[in-house]
């Protein structure tokens, strides 16, 4: 029997999705640990993700290039929401490890009555029946170093490194591109903040392929999928500054990671670009 699918988003129905604000927002933070309740157990794990959403990114990115796509199984919300929150749809197929047709019922088979935020990522873990995580910064990590990975995006040896560059990527950046988009005097800051971290990175990859040490790392990961969604998304009339190719070295060096499958396979433009967005050209760089 076909698995069941949620109806197409109607906010004239269901209105607008809220959530309890009281709640913490990412509520659920559970480790993948070997000595803990939730072990790196192959086939265990399932991530609910959307194609639109750059946290998600971050997770399956960090899972293709791991290798560990026959390890941890991942499926997609329809990118539309409405107050039943996210659900799976025709766009992207059913929820293949519950059938749910809300991601909701997720967090209700963990928690009854649950009321707080429903956000993808969502870390399921099968043998319990219960969300495992929702808060992506968790997952990712547990991903890149829990399981036998192929490639180690987490190097022990780097960590400080990178946890060191997301402390200013991330305000500047990967929070930053919302607030640059604003009027006012926080959207000017946000803009100069944004601008000066783009030329910060451009300087970096002027002498070196990657953000730390010579292949692909979290660092890479974390940034990229808020470049790739940027003059598409947020700076998608310009308002910001006439665009990423701007910044030449910063511009190559996203261009290359896009020709890795782990980083193209894992992209869908249409997710996450507005209508009539000029989209800057990503391909023609080789690896
Ligand atoms: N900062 C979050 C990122 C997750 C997130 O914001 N996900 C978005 C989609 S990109 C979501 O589902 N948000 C629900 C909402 O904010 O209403 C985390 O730690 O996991």
């Amino acid at each position: 029997m076909a698995l069941p699918l949620a109806s197409p988003a109607d906010t004239a129905v269901y209105g607008s999705y809220r959530f309890d604000t009281s709640e913490p927002r990412y509520r659920f933070g559970g480790r993948i640990a070997p000595d803990g309740p939730f072990p790196p157990e192959p086939g265990r794990y399932h991530v609910y993700a959307g194609w639109f959403c750059p946290w998600s990114h971050r997770v399956t990115i960090t899972r293709a290039l791991t290798g560990l796509t026959h390890v941890v199984s991942v499926s997609y919300v329809d990118n539309e929401r409405d107050g039943r929150g996210w659900a799976f749809r025709e766009s992207y197929g059913p929820d293949p490890v519950n059938g749910f047709t809300l991601l909701r019922e997720a967090y209700e088979a963990t928690e009854p009555g649950f009321t707080g935020l429903v956000s993808v990522p969502t870390l399921w873990d099968r043998a319990t029946r219960q969300v495992v995580s929702n808060t992506h910064a968790a997952i990712e990590v547990d991903l890149a170093t829990r399981f036998d990975a192929e490639v180690d995006v987490f190097p022990v040896r780097l960590r400080a490194e990178i946890e060191a560059l997301d402390d200013w990527i991330g305000p500047a950046i990967n929070h930053g591109v919302a607030a640059a988009t604003t009027a006012g005097p926080a959207g000017t800051s946000a803009r100069a903040a944004l601008l000066d971290a783009f030329a910060r990175l451009d300087e970096r990859l002027a002498t070196q392929p990657f953000l730390v040490g010579d292949t692909v790392t979290l660092a890479d990961i974390r940034l990229w999928v808020t470049l790739v969604r940027y003059d598409v998304g947020p700076n998608a009339d310009r308002a910001i500054h006439p665009g990423l190719p701007e910044f030449p070295h910063l511009w190559a060096y996203a261009r290359r990671l896009y020709t890795l499958p782990a980083f193209r396979d894992t992209t869908d433009f249409a997710a996450f670009t507005r209508p009539g967005a000029e989209q800057p050209d990503w391909t023609g760089v080789s690896a």
